[in-house]
C-alpha cells in the first residue's frame, strides 16, 4: 500500500515511518492522521514488526497541526467532530515507537513526538508549543504530556510564551532521551528499535504498558500494577529462557511465547 503523506521502510523487524509533506514542513492534516491510523493498524497486526521509528525531514519532524486546514473552523465544527481525538489511536499503538526528531517539532508535532515512547533528537531539533501565538492552546496533549515530562515551570514557560527549546535544553529537561549528531539520528533510532525488537515481545509490551501507566494513576496503584505484570511474566517461556541463558552464560533465544 502506498501513502500520500507517509513513507514506509522496513529494516528487519523495524518499521520506519517518515512523515512526508515537505511543502508544509510535515504539518499534520487529516490525511496524515487517516494514513497514520491505517498504517499503525497494519503494523500492529504484523508479527514481523517488533518496533517502529517515526521520523520527519532534516528541517522538520512536524511543524504542527495544519493551520491552513483548521483556520476556518467554527467552535461547533471542532466540538462535533471532536477534532484531533483520532490521534488517541496513535498514542494507543501497542508496539514501541521511537520518535527520531530533527528540526522543528512544534505544536502538534511536539505532541506527536510525545505520543511516542521516547524521543531521540538531533542536535538541530527544536521543540515548542507555539499555539498561544495563534490564539489557541495545545490540543493534543501538549499541556498534559509536556507537563508530566518537564514539570510545571518549563511547561508553563513554553506554553505561555510560545518560545522554542533546543535539543540540549529538551534533554536536560527530561523530554528527550538522547541527543545525537544529525547524520547519526536515524541509525541511532533504528539501532535502539532493533534492540527492543530482539527482546521478548511479551515483556516489551508489558514495559510499555506499565511505564505508560505511571502517567495515568497514583504511585501505589502503579506499583501494584507493575508487580502483577512482573509476576505474570513467570508464566512465559521467554522468562525461563532469559534467566537460564544468564545462568548458563549464553545469549538467550526468545520465542515470544
Ligand atoms: N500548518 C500549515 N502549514 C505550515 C505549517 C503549519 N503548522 N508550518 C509551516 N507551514 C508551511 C508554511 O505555510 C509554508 O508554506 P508556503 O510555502 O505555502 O507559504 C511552508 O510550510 C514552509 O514554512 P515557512 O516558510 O514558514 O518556513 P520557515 O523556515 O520560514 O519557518 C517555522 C519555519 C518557524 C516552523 C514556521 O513555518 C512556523 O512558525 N510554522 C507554524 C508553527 C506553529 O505555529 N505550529 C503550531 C500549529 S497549531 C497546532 O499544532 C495545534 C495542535 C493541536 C493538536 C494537533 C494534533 C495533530
Amino acid at each position: 500500500m502506498t501513502y500520500e503523506t507517509l513513507l514506509l521502510e522496513t529494516r528487519g523487524r523495524v518499521a520506519i515511518i517518515t512523515l512526508n509533506r515537505p511543502q508544509a514542513l510535515n504539518a499534520l492534516n487529516s490525511t496524515v492522521l487517516a494514513e497514520m491510523r491505517q498504517l499503525l493498524g497494519e503494523l500492529q497486526a504484523d508479527d514481523g514488526i517488533g518496533a517502529v521509528v517515526l521520523t520527519g525531514s532534516e528541517k522538520a519532524f512536524a511543524a504542527g497541526a495544519d493551520i491552513k486546514e483548521m483556520q476556518s473552523l467554527e467552535f461547533v465544527d471542532a466540538y462535533r467532530a471532536d477534532l484531533f481525538s483520532g490521534w488517541d489511536d496513535v498514542a494507543g499503538f501497542r508496539k514501541p515507537m521511537i520518535a527520531a526528531v530533527s528540526g522543528f517539532a512544534l505544536g502538534g508535532g511536539c505532541e506527536l513526538a510525545m505520543m511516542c515512547d521516547f524521543i531521540i533528537a538531533a542536535k538541530t531539533a527544536k521543540f515548542g508549543q507555539p499555539e498561544i501565538t495563534l490564539g489557541v492552546i495545545p490540543g493534543m496533549g501538549g499541556t498534559q504530556r509536556l507537563t508530566r515530562a518537564v514539570g510545571k515551570a518549563k511547561a508553563m514557560d513554553l506554553c505561555l510564551t510560545g518560545r522554542l527549546m533546543d535539543a540540549h535544553e529538551a534533554e536536560s529537561a527530561g523530554l528527550v532521551a538522547r541527543v545525537v549528531d544529525q547524520e547519526r539520528l536515524l541509525d541511532e533510532a533504528v539501532a535502539a528499535a532493533e534492540k527492543i525488537a530482539s527482546f521478548s515481545q511479551t515483556a516489551v509490551g508489558m514495559v510499555k504498558e506499565t511505564v505508560s501507566r505511571a502517567f495515568e494513576q497514583t504511585l501505589s496503584e502503579g506499583l501494584r500494577f507493575e508487580r502483577r505484570l512482573f509476576h505474570s511474566l513467570f508464566a512465559t517461556q521467554d522468562q525461563k529462557e532469559g534467566m537460564a541463558a544468564f545462568t548458563e552464560k549464553r545469549k538467550p533465544v526468545f520465542k515470544n511465547r
